[in-house]
């Protein structure tokens, strides 16, 4: 009985602590501004990459205007009121971008978060 309790607590901590922390060391060394500045430059997902999903984000708000039912602020990236062919401009001008590079961060790699959270994991459930 003990055993068991000792373990949910393991497991409490582990994700209740040890993951959001592993979360925010991804993003360590970026701001809210950094993510806010790259999301106005075409991450409309905030992933920290701008991509096709990005575009897909995009497209389906194309030609919408405030009211309209596909209307998504944040595909309009050059606040004009309108998703048009200038946001589209703007999204592919930074395509291919990624929000660590642009601030001269080295990205954190998802099998190094993996591999950490992982060892963690062992250490408190042993
Ligand atoms: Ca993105
Ligand atoms: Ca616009």
């Amino acid at each position: 009985m003990l055993e068991r309790k000792s373990f949910i607590l393991k497991k409490q901590f582990l994700f209740g602590v040890v993951m959001p922390r592993l979360a925010r060391i991804a993003s360590l060394g970026l701001t809210e501004s950094d993510w806010l500045q790259f999301q106005r430059m075409g991450d409309l997902n905030r992933d920290g990459k701008i991509n096709d999903e990005d575009v897909k984000i995009l497209l389906k708000a194309l030609n919408s205007r405030p009211g309209d039912p596909n209307w998504n602020p944040l595909a309009d990236l050059d606040f004009d009121g309108w998703v048009g062919p200038n946001d589209i401009l703007m999204l592919s001008d930074n395509y291919g971008k990624d929000i660590w590079t642009w601030k001269g961060l080295a990205a954190p790699t998802v099998p190094a978060l993996l591999a950490l959270g992982l060892m963690l994991a062992l250490l408190l459930i042993h």
